[in-house]
């Protein structure tokens, strides 16, 4: 891969702009440094390799150059180009209430692109892991710039596994991973896949504020009625602990996880990971 095969993937899309990194650190930080220095909405930095992939609170993401997808798209405000909850008011929109969603928006993105376009039957692990047949093939970081109190860019980062060899060793997983190519028993175009991937996120990116985005997201929901553990949220190497036992009920409107403890009563949980009873015990 190299920019110009990357571009002329991409040609037709309302992309900003693009740049293509044959190894890096991690694409969010390049994307970052590139939204602060004026990068246009819909921008997209891609790298065959990162040597320091980051997951969410600290965690590590392996990306093996040539057998995986890394990349992040630079989203600048209005995040959704639907209109404000209440367009009644003068005060500007809440941004902050969808950078929760941004999450959901990137796994979504994925979810979508691999049932529609590979027949996978891929699920939303809440809040950001893509799952074929309970094996974690995607992920996705969210991160949200602020000058002051107003969102300046989001970067939505998405991890796949593409080639079976870009799975990592079960010793530094925190739950059973697997490939696109490993899943469908053959192998697969990255740059096609790149290419549907951003197609679904740019479609949903304009539903963001809207319920329709928490029934869509909500729609391909794994686990959903199934009996979990909520488990704190812990960084790399940090120990983790139980916050809840119970089913999995759905979404809130701002992308919580709804569940229905043991004890009959509803709890909403905003952070934390779903672990599952016997399968997925051990932290992260
Ligand atoms: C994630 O975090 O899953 C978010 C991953 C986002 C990666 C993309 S790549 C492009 C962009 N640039 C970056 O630096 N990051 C983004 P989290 O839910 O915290 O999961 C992290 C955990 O997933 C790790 O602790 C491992 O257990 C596991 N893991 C790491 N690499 C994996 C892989 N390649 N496949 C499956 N699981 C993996």
């Amino acid at each position: 891969m190299d920019q110009h095969t990357l571009e002329t993937n991409l040609a037709g899309l309302p992309l900003g702009r693009i740049r293509f990194y044959d190894n890096v650190g991690s694409t969010n930080d390049i994307a970052s440094d590139w939204a602060d220095e004026g990068a246009p909405d819909l921008s997209l930095v891609l790298a065959n390799g990162q040597t320091a992939g980051r997951g969410r609170a600290g965690r590590k993401w392996f990306t093996q150059p040539g057998a995986s997808l890394a990349f992040s798209l630079i989203l600048r405000p209005p995040i959704s180009k639907t209109p404000p909850p209440h367009p009644s008011t003068k005060s500007p929109v809440d941004y902050s209430s969808i950078i929760p969603r941004l999450s959901g928006l990137g796994a979504l993105g994925v979810s979508r692109a691999l049932r529609k376009h590979y027949s996978l039957p891929a699920q939303i692990k809440w809040p950001n892991d893509v799952l074929v047949k309970q094996r974690k093939l995607a992920g996705v970081l969210a991160e949200a710039h602020w000058t002051g109190n107003q969102l300046s860019a989001a970067i939505l980062g998405i991890g796949i596994n593409i080639a079976a060899s870009s799975v990592p060793l079960d010793d530094v997983l925190a739950f059973p991973a697997t490939s696109v190519e490993s899943a469908l028993g053959c192998s697969v175009d990255r740059l096609s896949l790149l290419r549907s991937v951003i197609s679904e996120v740019i479609s949903c990116r304009s539903l963001l504020a809207a319920p329709e985005f928490i029934q869509a997201w909500e729609a391909d929901l794994a686990f959903r009625g199934e009996q979990v553990q909520i488990v704190s949220s812990g960084g790399q190497g940090e120990a983790t602990h139980l916050v809840h036992e119970g089913y999995i009920a759905g979404l809130d409107s701002d992308g919580s996880l709804k569940l229905r403890l043991l004890s009959g009563e509803e709890a909403t949980v905003r952070l934390g990971e779903i672990r599952l009873r016997l399968v997925d015990s051990s932290p992260k």
